[in-house]
């Protein structure tokens, strides 16, 4: 996987991606990067690379030709003449998800755009954007570390990234329930137990109360993850047991009636 940026601020692309999994995998060549700051592409000579916006309004708009020539000159280093797919990061595109990654991950070579300041000339988006993208529901100053978010996200979905044995961690979103805990030595922290059944070595009853754990974390922080459709049997007497359980649960009202919903029992005490 290529991946190209261009940027007012590459040294910060550059430091973050060569840190840490996407560093080793760029020294394996399994991923590369390249950064093409803008402003070398000013086209005033002064390095300026924005001005004020047509119709009047606060803050300044990034200019078109800048970006339409590093694009250019970074359409020439991909050996792909022609058009490639181009990220542009911005809180007014669609959401990124997991699914999201994994699709991008497909591509041999993907570029991104951040903008800054108060946006970037409409014309050069509609000319070479093919995807807009968000990575979640607040505003950042800029999109380079939406970037590098989706440059992590989509890493580690190209073979050989991660290890084998971290390869099973990243199935775990993808069933569609939040992790389970995880617990290391010692057995006792400052009078702090591991959950017995992790030493008992009963791998059936590790794996069910792993599970069951990821259904209660799910239920707890991202209840519009539950889906009835991938609930299996065992999944609903679980559920069924926690909901019976629910003074000592201390369940909220809100995933009461999530599960509840989940359960098919009517929400309305009238019936
Ligand atoms: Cl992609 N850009 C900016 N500036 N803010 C954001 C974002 C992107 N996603 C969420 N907030």
């Amino acid at each position: 996987m290529n991946f190209y940026v261009m940027t007012l601020f590459p040294e910060m692309i550059e430091q973050g991606m060569h840190t840490s999994i996407t560093g080793r995998a760029m020294e394996k060549g399994l991923l590369s990067l390249k950064t093409v700051n803008i402003r070398d592409y000013s086209v005033t000579g002064n390095g300026r690379i924005d001005d004020y916006p047509y119709g009047g309004g606060a803050g300044m708009v990034m200019q078109a030709e800048p970006i339409y020539r590093a694009y250019e000159d970074l359409l020439r280093q991909t050996r792909a003449q022609d058009k490639i797919r181009l990220v542009y990061l911005t809180p007014q595109g669609r959401v990124f998800h997991q699914a999201m990654a994994q699709e991008l991950a497909q591509e041999e070579n993907l570029a991104f755009l951040c903008g800054h300041y108060e946006g970037v000339d409409e014309r050069v988006l509609e000319a070479i954007v093919t995807d807009y993208v968000s990575i979640g529901d607040y505003v950042l100053t800029g999109g380079e570390l939406p970037a590098m978010v989706m440059m992590d996200a989509i890493s580690r979905m190209v073979p050989g990234v991660l290890s084998n044995s971290d390869s099973g961690v990243s199935e775990s979103f993808s069933d569609g329930l939040l992790e389970y805990p995880q617990y290391s030595r010692p057995e006792l922290w400052r009078g702090c137990p591991v959950p017995p059944v992790l030493l008992s070595g009963h791998h059936g009853n590790v794996d069910r109360w792993r599970h069951e754990q990821s259904l209660l974390r799910t239920l707890r922080n991202r209840p519009d993850l539950l889906k009835k459709e991938s609930l299996n049997k065992e999944d609903l007497k679980y559920l069924w047991k926690l909901l019976e359980e629910e003074m000592d649960n201390g369940l909220s009202a809100e995933e009461i009636s999530v599960l509840k919903n989940l359960l098919g029992i009517s929400l309305k005490l009238s019936d």
